[in-house]
């Protein structure tokens, strides 16, 4: 489903039918279930015949109509929103991986994302390979016989690491292997896998889309209704299913989602000019930095660097806690995306969980220290940076 319309048009306006009742706002169809006119209507309805409402966990006008948005900016076929991006995360998993199976994946993902591949599916005969992907040449070697999907996140959190979306997917495509892209971190307003070849794209919405700090959310959008319909069965009968208020929320947050990220990463290139040129920093890692090891790919394929900005001090992680201790007006959080800025540690933060060794080969450093910018005045986020580092 690609709109004809600009970005923002279609964020504001969707792509779906207006409310039956008259309501500008999609409204919160708050309801578990739906009547049906008659027992053939019901009939109807299960059998595919009728396209009515039967059920929020297998579809609501609320979610439906949000769904379809995402779909649109995505430019594919329809979207399946989940109670969370760790869901969205699971709902490819359990799609795509077996018994017997083999997974690629970039060895800098979202903690949780790699945790319970390394945790969980070897459980169900699932064998995993983290690599660093940001090279081509390490996704070829990885690839094995029974490898069914390649898993990237770019740009990745929290490295920043950024992978070559359409060749991996034209590698990845000549072994009949599926591509899945956690677009978490650019959001559709900066960048559409779906166009450079990959297969499916997943977001968090917790963070761009809904951004408002305020709900937790996943989203999958398939690019064909085959793999449309596999995933869908997966989030209905795994019971992954996002709740109509949610739905609403995240609605809400994506009207907005073109002059939010405008902003945040006009603010994020000047947060990262500034570290970069101050003398206690050791590395910045930004897209928008000519210093970014893949500063020509994000170029070319991101509409824009982002928000997101890692770097190290030079005093490396005492220095690194001293800042965050320091800081009074970025907010001491994890998660990311939203309109005020967020200052963490993945170390012993969002990636905690990873054993030393596999944060450290997929570049996540003990000092390594990551920014969400947010839509403040930029002046104000700078000035706290400052202050933070003198003391
Ligand atoms: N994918 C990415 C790239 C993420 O950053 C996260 C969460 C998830 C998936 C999972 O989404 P959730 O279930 O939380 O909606 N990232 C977080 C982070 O960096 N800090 O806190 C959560």
């Amino acid at each position: 489903m690609k709109s004809k319309k600009g970005f923002s048009s279609t964020s504001v306006h969707g792509v779906g039918e207006r409310d039956k009742m008259g309501s500008v706002v999609m409204p919160i169809y708050q309801t578990s279930t739906f009547f049906f006119k008659s027992a053939e209507d019901g009939a109807k309805c299960f059998s595919g015949e009728s396209d009515g409402f039967i059920y929020t966990r297998l579809g609501n006008p609320t979610i439906d109509e949000f769904e379809a948005t995402i779909a649109a900016l995505e430019h594919g076929y329809n979207g399946i929103a989940t109670s969370s991006g760790m869901a969205a995360v699971n709902t490819v998993y359990l799609t795509y991986l077996g018994q017997g199976d083999h997974v690629v994946c970039h060895n800098a993902l979202y903690g949780p994302s790699r945790g319970i591949l390394e945790t969980a599916y070897p459980r169900f005969g699932v064998e995993s390979a983290f690599v660093d992907t940001t090279d081509l040449k390490n996704v070829e070697d990885a690839i094995k016989p029974n490898t069914r999907l390649i898993f990237l996140e770019t740009p990745a959190n929290p490295t920043i690491g950024i992978c070559d979306i359409e060749a991996i997917c034209k590698l990845a495509h000549q072994h009949g292997i599926k591509v899945c892209v956690d677009n978490t971190f650019c959001s559709p307003y900066l960048q559409n896998p779906l166009d450079l070849g990959a297969d499916i794209v997943l977001h968090s919405l917790t963070k761009f889309i809904n951004g408002h700090a305020d709900i937790v959310g996943g989203i999958v959008i398939p690019k064909s209704e085959e793999d449309y319909g596999k995933l869908n069965y997966t989030m209905v009968n795994f019971g992954f299913n996002m709740d109509p208020h949610q739905a609403f929320l995240a609605r809400r947050g994506v009207k907005t989602l073109g002059i939010r990220i405008d902003r945040a990463q006009e603010n994020a290139m000047k947060v990262a000019e500034y570290l970069e040129s101050h003398p206690k920093i050791a590395w910045v890692k930004y897209p928008g930095l000519k210093s970014h090891p893949q500063y020509d790919l994000a170029k070319k394929q991101m509409r824009g660097p982002g928000a997101m900005i890692s770097f190290e001090l030079k005093g490396g992680y005492e220095a690194g806690k001293r800042l965050m201790d320091n800081v009074k007006f970025c907010v001491l959080a994890v998660s990311l995306g939203g309109i005020e800025t967020l200052i963490q540690h993945p170390a012993s933060m969002t990636h905690s969980k990873l054993s030393k060794e596999a944060r450290n080969v997929g570049g996540i450093t003990q000092g390594l220290v990551r920014l969400a910018i947010g839509i403040e005045e930029v002046e104000d986020i700078i000035a706290d940076l400052e202050q933070a580092m003198e003391e």
